[in-house]
C-alpha cells in the first residue's frame, strides 16, 4: 500500500500494450482468508507494438501459487506491483498464460479489489483494483471477453454478462462484450432480489434484479422504477438499447463511492438503492434516480465505448453526468435541476478550480488516478459537453452522438476521437474549444454595456486565471446565451447564443427603442464567473421579470450575495428591497414550490468565503456565519405572520409520493418551518417532528430544532427509532455536526466519533461525521484549530486501512490559503504533520503535497 517513491504517470508517455488478451477464463474458489483465483489468459503479440517484448502484468498483494505458459511451468520475475515474463520465454505466436494466486478478501479494508462486506463478497475494480485480484494488464485499453466460474456454497453467485450454468456450489457467467478489467465484477452472498422484466425497443427480454440483504427487499421499488425509466429514456433520447439478457444491481454497505457501472452487474452503495418514505428524504430519492440512471447510461458511454487511458476519464464521466442531468431534467423540473446542478458545480468544482488541486478536465499527469475522480472531471466535464451542444445546436449534437456510437462502439477512445466526431458532423474546427479540456481554472467574464441611438452593445472580456503548473492560458470559446428585456418586462430580443472566441469581444443589437435590460448567461450557458457591476434595481427587475427561469433565480441569488457581502464586510443590515423581493417570490402561488424553496436557500458560507477571497478580501468564517444567521432571522421576521399558513397549505394532501411535484411542496414547507422556528423558539418544529410521517419532514423538523439550540429529545427519539438502520443513522451523525455552533462543532464530532456506534471503517459512517465537520464552514475553520486537528487525526487513522476514502475526505483542507494568517498557520501545521507521518499511502501523500503546493519531482 505504501509507495516510498511514487511515480508520476504522463499522458504523453502512452503506448499500446505489448500483447492482446483474446480471451480470459477466471475461476474463483471463494474463502474469506484464502480465495484461490485461477486466470487463463489467451495472449498474442500486439501488432501495434512491433518487436519482441517481455510480458509485464500488474499485480498487487497477490500470493503467486503457479504460473505456466502453454502448460509448462515458468518462473516469472516478481516485484510488489508486477509479474514479468522475459521476452525470451515467450512464444512469438498466440499462447496461454495460466496463473494461480491466493488472496484474502476478509483482510481487504481498502475496499478495492475483492473484499467482504457483512458476510458478502464483492469487488470494486475501477480504476486499478483488478490487479489486486489477479495478474493482468490492468489498463482500460486492453479489452477482452471474460468467462467466470465461481465456486462457493453461498446461495447467490454473480458476475458480468449472462448466466451460463448454475451448479450446486458453483456458477458460470459469460460476458459476450469485450471489456477492460476495471469493469469486472463478482458478488457472492446470501441475498434476495427485487425483480422485474423489461422488453427493449427491439424486443429483447431482460430480467432486472436488485439484490439486497434479506429484509431490505421492500425498499427497492423506487430504484427499480428509476432503472426502467432510464432504460426507456436512453432508447428514446439517444437510441441506445441494453445488450444482455440480465441486468443485476447489488446493494452493499461498505463502498468507497456512490456506485459502479460494471458490465451487467452494477454495484451500489446501499444508500443509493434503498429507499422508503420512512427512511429516505426527497433528496435521497432524487439522488437514487440520478445515480441509477448514471450507472445504467455508462453501459454505452463508458462500457461499449471506454477510455483509452485514465487521462481520458472525462470521456465517459463528463458525458455520463451530462446524460444523467438531461434525464433528471426530463423526469423532474428542468429549471430546478439546472439550478441545483449549477449550485453543485459552484460549490464543488469552482472551489476546486480556484485552489491548489485545480487540474484540467483532462489532466496530463497523475500519481494516483483515484485522486482524479473529481468535480472537475465529472461536473465540469459535463458542463463542457453542455457548452459544445449549445454551440453546435441540438440537431448537430444528436448527429455527432450517432456518429460517435457508430464509429467507436467497441473502442477505447480519446478526447481527440470525441471532438473529431463533432468536427466531422458539423464541419467546425474545435481546436480552440479543446482548451476547455486541457486548461484548468474558471474563466472570469467581465461585461460592460453601452446604449446609443437604438444600438445596444455588450462588451465581454474574459480572463483565464493561472492555476498550478499552468501560468498562461488561451481565451476559451464561450457560448453566451443572452436575452434582452424592455423596461416593461417584455422580451425584445429572445435568447440568442453569442459565440465569444477572443479575449475581448463586442456584440451589437440594433433597432432598440429604449435601453434594454440584459439577461446574460441564460441557463448558465458557460462555466464562468460573471463579473458585472449590476445595480440592485436591475437584479430586482430580473428577479421579477426574467423569462429565463435560471436567470430569474440567479438574479435573486446575486442580490442575496450582494446583501450578505455588505453585511459581512460593512456590518450592514439586510436590505429591505431584497427582503421584499424575496418575500414576494416565495409567496407567489403561481410559481413552482420547488423553485420557491430554492430561492429561499441563502448563499452558503463557503461560497461567500470564496467570493470574498476572489475579490481580494480575507474571509472571516465567524462573521460570515453570524451575518448569514442574521439574514435568515430578518427573512423570518419579514415573512413572519405568513409562515404558519404557508406551512399548512403545503401539507401533503394524500399518501406520500416521491415525485418532483410533491417533493417541491415538502421542500418549501420544510424551508418555511426552518424560518418559523427562528420566531417561535422551535415550538412549531418540535410539533412537526412529532407529527412527521416521512423522512424529509422528520429531518426538516429536526434540523429546524437544532438550528435554534433545541432538538435534544428529538435526537434521542430518532436514535431509538433508527438504531438498527445504518443508512438512517448516518443522517443522525451528520445532522448534529452540520447544525452545531462553530465553537461546538469539533467537540460534538469528537464525542460522536468516540461513541460505540461510530463504525469508522465504514466509508458512509466516516463521511457522516468527518465529512460533515469539514462541511460546517465556521466549525471547521474555528480559530481554536480543534476541527483541523480532529480531521487530520482521523485521516491519519483511516489512511493505512482505506487510502481512497482518506484522500477524498482530505479535500476539506483545499481552501486553507483563503484565510487569515492564524488559521492558515493552524491548517498548514496539520497538513505538514500528516505529510511527515511515515508510510502514508500514495493517495493521501499526493493530495497533501498538492494542497501544500509541494510538487512531485516529475
Ligand atoms: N466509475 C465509478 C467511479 C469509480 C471511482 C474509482 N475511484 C462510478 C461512476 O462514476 O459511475
Ligand atoms: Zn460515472
Amino acid at each position: 500500500m505504501t509507495h516510498p517513491t511514487p511515480q508520476t504517470i504522463h499522458l504523453a508517455d502512452y503506448k499500446p500494450f505489448t500483447h492482446l488478451v483474446e480471451k480470459v477464463d477466471l475461476t474463483f474458489t471463494l474463502s474469506p482468508s484464502a480465495t484461490k483465483v485461477k486466470a487463463r489468459l489467451a495472449l498474442a503479440p500486439n501488432p501495434a507494438r512491433p518487436g519482441r517484448h517481455a510480458l509485464r502484468l500488474d499485480g498487487e498483494g497477490l500470493r503467486l501459487v503457479s504460473c505456466t505458459i502453454d502448460g509448462a511451468e515458468v518462473a516469472p520475475k516478481l516485484d510488489p506491483t508486477s509479474l514479468t515474463v522475459p521476452a525470451r520465454l515467450l512464444p512469438k505466436r498466440p499462447f496461454i498464460l495460466e496463473t494461480v494466486v491466493e488472496i484474502a478478501p476478509e483482510a481487504n479494508t481498502a475496499l478495492t479489489g475483492l473484499y467482504m462486506s457483512r458476510g458478502m463478497y464483492c469487488t470494486q475494480c475501477e480504476a486499478e483494483g483488478f490487479r489486486r485480484i489477479t495478474f493482468y494488464p490492468d489498463r482500460p485499453d486492453v479489452m477482452s471477453r471474460f468467462k467466470v466460474r465461481i465456486e462457493s456454497k453461498l446461495p447467490i453467485l454473480l458476475s458480468n454478462g449472462n448466466p451460463v450454468r448454475r451448479g450446486k456450489a458453483s456458477a458460470v457467467w459469460s460476458d459476450p462484450w469485450p471489456k477492460p478489467s476495471y469493469l469486472f465484477a463478482l458478488v457472492a452472498g446470501d441475498l434476495v432480489s427485487h425483480s422485474a422484466k423489461y422488453t427493449t425497443r427491439s424486443g429483447r427480454e431482460v430480467v432486472l434484479n436488485i439484490w439486497v440483504r434479506r429484509g431490505d427487499e421492500d425498499r427497492c421499488a423506487y430504484a427499480m422504477d428509476s432503472l426502467i425509466r432510464s432504460m426507456r429514456w436512453d432508447e428514446e433520447v439517444y437510441g441506445r438499447e441494453y445488450d444482455l439478457n440480465v441486468f443485476n444491481i447489488v446493494a452493499v454497505d461498505d463502498f468507497n463511492m456512490g456506485a459502479m457501472e460494471n458490465k451487467g452487474l452494477n454495484i451500489f452503495n446501499s444508500r443509493y438503492v434503498l429507499a422508503s418514505p420512512e427512511t429516505a428524504t426527497d433528496e435521497d430519492f432524487a439522488r437514487i434516480e440520478a445515480i441509477i440512471a448514471h450507472e445504467y447510461f455508462h453501459n454505452w458511454t463508458g462500457n461499449r465505448i471506454t477510455c483509452r487511458d485514465w487521462f481520458q476519464l472525462c470521456l465517459k464521466e463528463g458525458l455520463t453526468v451530462f446524460r444523467d442531468q438531461q434525464f433528471s431534467g426530463d423526469m423532474r423540473s428542468a429549471a430546478v435541476r439546472r439550478i441545483e446542478d449549477v449550485m453543485t458545480l459552484r460549490a464543488r468544482q469552482f472551489r476546486e478550480d480556484a485552489g491548489p488541486l485545480a487540474h484540467p478536465v483532462r489532466p496530463d499527469s497523475f500519481v494516483e488516478i483515484n485522486n482524479f475522480y473529481t468535480a472537475t472531471v465529472y461536473e465540469k466535464g459535463a458542463e463542457v459537453i453542455g457548452m459544445l451542444k449549445r454551440l453546435v445546436g441540438d440537431d448537430a449534437y444528436a448527429r455527432a452522438l450517432d456518429l460517435y456510437f457508430d464509429r467507436h462502439d467497441g473502442d477505447a477512445a480519446t478526447i481527440e476521437d470525441w471532438l473529431k466526431v463533432f468536427e466531422d458532423a458539423t464541419g467546425r474546427d474545435l481546436s480552440q474549444f479543446k482548451y476547455w479540456y486541457t486548461e484548468a481554472g474558471t474563466p472570469r467574464l467581465n461585461v460592460t454595456d453601452h446604449y446609443a441611438d437604438g444600438v445596444y452593445t455588450l462588451t465581454f472580456e474574459q480572463e483565464n486565471p493561472a492555476t498550478p503548473g499552468q501560468p498562461e492560458k488561451h481565451p476559451k470559446v464561450l457560448p453566451i446565451a443572452v436575452g434582452l428585456l424592455n423596461p416593461n418586462g417584455d422580451e425584445v430580443v429572445p435568447t440568442t447564443v453569442l459565440e465569444m472566441t477572443k479575449a475581448r469581444q463586442s456584440f451589437r443589437f440594433e433597432g432598440l427603442a429604449a435601453r434594454p435590460i440584459p439577461s446574460i448567461l441564460r441557463g448558465f450557458s458557460a462555466a464562468v464567473v460573471l463579473d458585472r457591476d449590476t445595480p440592485p434595481s436591475e437584479r430586482a427587475f430580473l428577479l421579477a421579470h426574467d423569462t429565463d427561469p435560471f436567470n430569474r433565480w440567479e438574479a435573486g441569488r446575486a442580490l442575496a450575495k450582494d446583501v450578505l457581502r455588505r453585511m459581512v464586510t460593512e456590518g450592514a443590515e439586510p436590505a429591505t428591497d431584497w427582503l421584499d423581493a424575496l418575500a414576494h417570490l416565495v409567496l407567489d402561488e403561481t410559481l413552482d414550490p420547488a423553485y420557491r424553496a430554492l430561492a429561499l436557500r441563502l448563499p452558503g458560507e463557503d461560497d461567500m468565503a470564496q467570493t470574498l477571497h476572489s475579490a481580494g478580501l480575507v474571509p472571516d468564517p465567524d462573521r460570515i456565519h453570524a451575518a448569514r444567521r442574521r439574514m435568515g432571522d430578518a427573512l423570518a421576521a419579514r415573512l413572519g405572520p405568513r409562515l404558519p399558513r404557508l406551512i399548512d397549505d403545503l401539507a401533503d394532501a394524500g399518501p406520500f409520493t416521491p415525485d418532483a411535484k410533491a417533493a417541491g411542496r415538502r421542500a418549501l414547507r420544510v424551508a418555511a418551518l426552518g424560518l418559523l422556528s427562528r420566531l417561535d423558539g422551535g415550538a412549531a418544529a418540535e410539533a412537526a417532528y412529532a407529527r412527521a410521517n416521512n423522512m424529509t419532514e422528520e429531518i426538516g423538523a429536526l434540523s429546524a430544532c437544532l438550528d435554534v439550540g433545541k432538538g435534544r429529545a428529538q435526537l434521542d427519539l430518532f436514535q431509538a427509532r433508527w438504531s438498527h438502520d445504518p443508512n438512517v443513522m448516518d443522517k443522525w451523525f451528520s445532522l448534529q455536526i452540520a447544525h452545531a455552533a462553530p465553537a461546538e462543532a469539533a467537540r460534538i464530532t469528537a464525542r460522536l466519533t468516540d461513541s460505540p456506534g461510530f463504525d469508522w471503517k465504514n466509508p458512509n459512517r466516516f463521511r457522516s461525521a468527518i465529512g460533515a465537520l469539514s462541511a460546517n464552514h465556521a466549525g471547521f475553520h474555528h480559530l481554536s484549530g480543534a476541527a483541523y486537528r480532529l480531521v487530520a487525526d482521523w485521516l491519519l487513522r483511516l489512511d493505512p486501512l482505506n487510502p481512497q476514502t482518506a484522500a477524498r475526505v482530505s479535500t476539506a483542507f483545499e481552501t486553507w490559503r483563503r484565510y487569515d494568517p492564524a488559521r492558515r498557520q493552524l491548517a498548514k501545521a496539520e497538513l505538514e504533520r500528516i505529510l511527515a507521518t511515515p508510510k502514508l499511502s500514495r493517495d493521501l501523500h499526493e493530495m497533501i503535497e498538492r494542497m501544500l503546493g509541494v510538487a512531485w519531482s516529475a
